[in-house]
């Protein structure tokens, strides 16, 4: 991502359906993207990050009668999951958008005016597949033995009425700005899929529904209701209000749509089009992760939904959690999701690495110097490499993070952790304790392993949000603050700050078998 002369970052999640509970696919956008609103924050940008559900549409409409209630008590009561559960993962979102809301409907009506305002929609018949699960008119290429090929699921023959976008008109401008925008789709295989079906021929697209009621009402034809996706995608603008509103002026165009790969096509295709249509400016980048897969595992008869966040945060804890999935796998490709992977991530890198370096660190501060950080002196050889790991880490964790590598900024972090680690065997500080000349050597180790982790408090906070603050109280200091290019000054604890020794940040974790 090029660095932008604003200081402004606006960062969407895809918005959620209500028909299902919020589970680990889910979270995972959701955590990635306030990853790095939190790390914009800590830069100094004035962030906005919007999430929120989508409601319409005829999923919706089936599954609430499947439960025997109306569309909005669905709704409403999903909504109230998704928020509890966000909350417990610590998601900082900005705004949650609801499409029922009056703000979208009206906003989203009067971008679909615009559209027609410019010639960009007229009426015609649509004879195809319709996915309902995945809300998408489908190509025969997309239908295969009856079923739709990106889900499995069986598929609806529909003949209806229905008014069309004029996509083919964008193919050429489309495929332009793409192929001179090499960070609009990212990661690299979206963009070639992406450039690959535009370059095949843009069909234009159905962006009404006869037969669909639990939906926005067509403007200026009341027989139709909007499309669910034309709906859903206007989300990013409603939630900021249209051109003269201050927030859209302030904020529009987004600096990052996160979403997975599943639902590139709306987004690199579709979403872009209307933003042509509309005159709008496009979203600087979009970006699709992986797709985590569940079949793995097989613990979940005895240990309870492990697809479920909010039990995976209640036995491992949150941050344990936000920890796995954005070091497991490089964003952008699959993962396979079990609790034993996040157990054996926790009892690694959190226990072993993370919680026993602080753990020591603040042990040996409390038991050879009273529970003072002193000043220190000189730097022995393999504190100086301690420190120039610690001076690079900036540079280096800017770059992972600008360009959406989370597990590379942690990896980043991890080999100065390890480092730090080294340093405790290395220089043997249970020994420098003994001899009387040594103290001002025990100082400076103990001064640089304290140093190295307030850097670690500062860098993973953004991963981390409550670990960290729990580190830092440990290490006696003080809640973190932006900007991030003052706390991430090598030298910053003061000599005279009282540690305060505390549980074991991270206990192992032991699975019961099955
Ligand atoms: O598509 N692995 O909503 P949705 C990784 N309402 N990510 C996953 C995942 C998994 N197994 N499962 C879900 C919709 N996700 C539309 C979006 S936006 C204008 C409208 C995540 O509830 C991932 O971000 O089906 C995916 O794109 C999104 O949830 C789909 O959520």
């Amino acid at each position: 991502m090029k660095q932008k002369v604003s200081k402004k970052f606006y960062i969407t999640t895809p918005i959620y359906y209500v028909n299902a509970e919020p589970h680990i696919g889910t979270a995972y956008t959701i955590i990635a993207a306030d990853t790095l609103a939190r790390y914009k924050r800590l830069q100094g940008y004035d962030v906005f990050f919007l999430t929120g559900t989508d409601e319409h549409g005829q999923k919706i409409q089936a599954a609430a009668e499947e439960n025997n209630e109306t569309p909005i008590q669905l709704a409403d009561r999903m909504v109230e999951r998704f928020q509890k559960t966000w909350k417990t993962l610590n998601i900082s979102y900005d705004d949650f958008i609801r499409t029922t809301e009056p703000r979208h409907i009206s906003r989203t009506s009067s971008l679909i005016k615009r559209l027609l305002d410019q010639g960009d929609i007229y009426l015609g018949e649509y004879e195809g597949w319709y996915c309902i699960p995945e809300e998408t008119f489908l190509t025969e290429r997309q239908v295969v033995d009856g079923k739709c090929a990106s889900c499995g699921r069986e598929v609806q023959k529909l003949k209806e009425e229905t008014y069309f976008f004029r996509l083919s008109r964008y193919q050429e401008r489309l495929l332009k700005y793409i192929e001179e925008n090499p960070e609009f789709v990212q990661p690299e295989t979206r963009r070639n899929e992406v450039l690959s079906r535009i370059k095949g021929g843009l069909n234009d697209v159905p962006i009404s529904r006869r037969t669909v009621s639990w939906a926005i009402p067509f403007p200026e034809n009341e027989e139709h209701t909007l499309y669910v996706w034309i709906d859903a995608l206007c989300n990013y603008i409603s939630a900021l209000g249209l051109d003269e509103e201050e927030r859209f002026k302030k904020y529009w165009p987004a600096d990052v749509h996160l979403m997975a790969k599943d639902i590139v096509w709306f987004h690199g295709v579709i979403w872009p089009a209307m933003l042509m249509s509309l005159g709008l400016s496009l979203p600087t980048r979009i970006f699709a992760h992986g797709w985590w897969n569940f079949a793995g595992d097989k613990m979940s008869k005895s240990l309870g939904n492990v697809v479920d966040p909010n039990f995976v945060a209640e036995k491992l804890g949150a941050d344990a959690l936000r920890y796995f999935l954005l070091r497991e796998v490089p964003f952008g490709q699959d993962g396979s999701f079990s609790l034993q992977a996040v157990v054996r991530r926790l009892n690694s890198d959190l226990a072993n690495d993370l919680g026993n370096l602080l753990h020591r660190t603040l042990n040996m501060t409390q038991r050879y110097q009273d529970g003072v950080i002193l000043a220190p002196s000189e730097e022995a050889a393999s504190l100086g490499e301690l420190a120039s790991l610690a001076r690079a880490l900036p540079e280096k964790f800017n770059h992972f993070m600008e360009n959406l590598q989370f597990s590379l900024c942690l990896e980043a972090l991890w080999e100065l952790i390890r480092r730090a680690n080294r340093c405790v065997e290395e220089n043997k500080p249970w020994e420098l304790a003994k001899d009387e000349v040594q103290r001002e050597r025990l100082a400076t180790v103990l001064y640089y392993l304290a140093e190295a982790l307030r850097l670690v408090t500062v860098y993973l906070s953004p991963f981390l949000p409550t670990k960290t603050e729990e580190m830092r109280s440990q290490l006696g200091l003080a809640p973190l603050k932006p900007p991030l290019e003052e706390a991430s000054r090598w030298g910053l604890i003061r000599p005279g700050t009282r540690v305060n020794l505390g549980e074991p940040l991270f206990p192992r974790v032991e699975l019961p078998q099955e």
